[in-house]
């Protein structure tokens, strides 16, 4: 994540997985990548605040592969995708996306995937940053549940920024149109059809293809930028800037296993009191009674640029340590640093005056609500 400094590379290997993408992202002149679910994930081409200003105004075109499908196939696969997570999945429309925590037996968050269901018993949960095909089969194989749990050949490409409509418009028709957030249509493409869906991970508007199939990467990659020249699109990914802006939380950054979903503020993705089962319950519904002690903030932070945020600043008020910030970076937009920590109850009013160790130093912050500017 600094790419303007030269360091130490990154050693490249079968682990190391590739995309369908990648030769493309390669050509359009990545400087940067991050490693997710073992898999590259491009994070940088102009320079961080260059992607930042061209993905506010225009139309990017993002290789996020890396959101890797654990498909759960077969007559047990509701059964299934309800035990994994304490959202209910009961009113889930066959056309929506939901966005699903999933924790482990003490209520400790192991995932922030969203969950759709792209076709009759077949269920995708499209994961974050850690290994969730082994947790799923591991609860599959243990309760013995009839369906299969596999890693499908489907990688996402994201198209994200205001113009995203009038681009995916050219490639797939205006019927992407009226495609609602979080809701997903079954479109045609060459030979073959992809899930559209409106989604991804940044508040500047877009779509997410499903794309099933990797000899379907490169012409779908180069069908959008054909269509997009005059719009101005560009390869792009997730920005780091962006989405501590838009208070999109980074499962390994601002949550672990260490954390509730009620400190990661998805308190409202977990329907704990209701009648169905899922793992975790006990401890959740333990939990709900004290409420958490601490739970995630924006952090305001005074001054110039800033390092990535590479392991966590110590937040103290007065003499008392009070949190940590776990995301960090110089918003252009705001002229100051934006910040994802978790901050404690005593603390965590907007307003609250605070001061971050940075690796540079110490800086004097505020508490903010989430997202930034909101
Ligand atoms: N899209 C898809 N898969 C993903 C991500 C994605 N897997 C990895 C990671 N991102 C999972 N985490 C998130 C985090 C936030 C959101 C989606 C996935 C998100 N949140 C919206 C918000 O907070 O404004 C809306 C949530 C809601 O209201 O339902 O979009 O990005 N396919």
């Amino acid at each position: 994540m600094n790419p303007t400094a030269s360091g130490p590379l990154l050693t490249l290997s079968r682990r190391t997985r590739r995309t369908p993408f990648t030769d493309r992202v390669n050509a359009a002149g990545v400087k940067a990548y991050s490693i997710y679910n073992h898999m590259l994930l491009p994070t940088v081409f102009e320079s961080l605040e260059a992607d930042y200003h061209h993905l506010k105004r225009h139309v990017q075109v993002w290789d996020v592969a890396c959101e890797r499908q654990v498909e759960i196939r077969g007559p047990d696969a509701g059964r299934l995708a309800q035990w994994l997570t304490p959202r209910d999945l009961s009113s889930m429309a066959d056309d929506q996306c939901f966005y699903t925590p999933m924790v482990d037996e003490t209520g400790g968050m192991l995932n922030d995937p969203v969950t759709l269901r792209p076709g009759p018993d077949r269920y995708w949960v499209s994961i974050a940053d850690s290994d969730m095909l082994l947790w799923i089969k591991g609860v599959a194989t243990g309760m013995h549940l009839e369906c299969d749990v596999t890693e499908p050949d489907v990688s996402p490409l994201a198209v994200q920024g205001p113009k995203a409509d009038d681009l995916l418009a050219r490639v797939f028709g205006d019927e992407v149109r009226s495609i609602r957030f979080f809701r997903f249509k079954r479109l045609p493409f060459a030979d073959t059809t992809f899930v559209v869906a409106r989604s991804g991970y940044s508040k500047q508007g877009g779509f997410e293809i499903y794309v099933e199939g990797s000899s379907y990467g490169e012409p779908l990659w180069d069908a959008l930028f054909a269509a997009g020249g005059d719009l101005g699109v560009r390869a792009g990914g997730p920005n780091a800037i962006e989405r501590i802006e838009g208070g999109l939380l980074s499962y390994g950054s601002d949550m672990t296993r260490e954390n509730t979903p009620h400190e990661c503020g998805l308190g409202r993705f977990c329907d704990t009191r209701d009648s169905f089962g899922c793992i975790g319950r006990d401890a959740l519904l333990r939990m709900l009674s004290d409420g958490p002690s601490r739970q995630v903030r924006g952090i305001w932070i005074d001054g110039g640029p800033l390092p990535p945020c590479t392991e966590p600043w110590a937040v103290s008020a007065g003499d008392a340590y009070c949190g940590q910030v776990t995301s960090a970076a110089w918003s252009p937009d705001f002229e100051r640093g934006v910040a994802i920590g978790m901050i404690d109850a005593a603390y965590w009013t907007p307003g609250t005056a605070v001061r971050v160790q940075t690796p540079d130093g110490e800086r004097r912050g505020q508490v903010n609500t989430l997202p930034f500017g909101a």
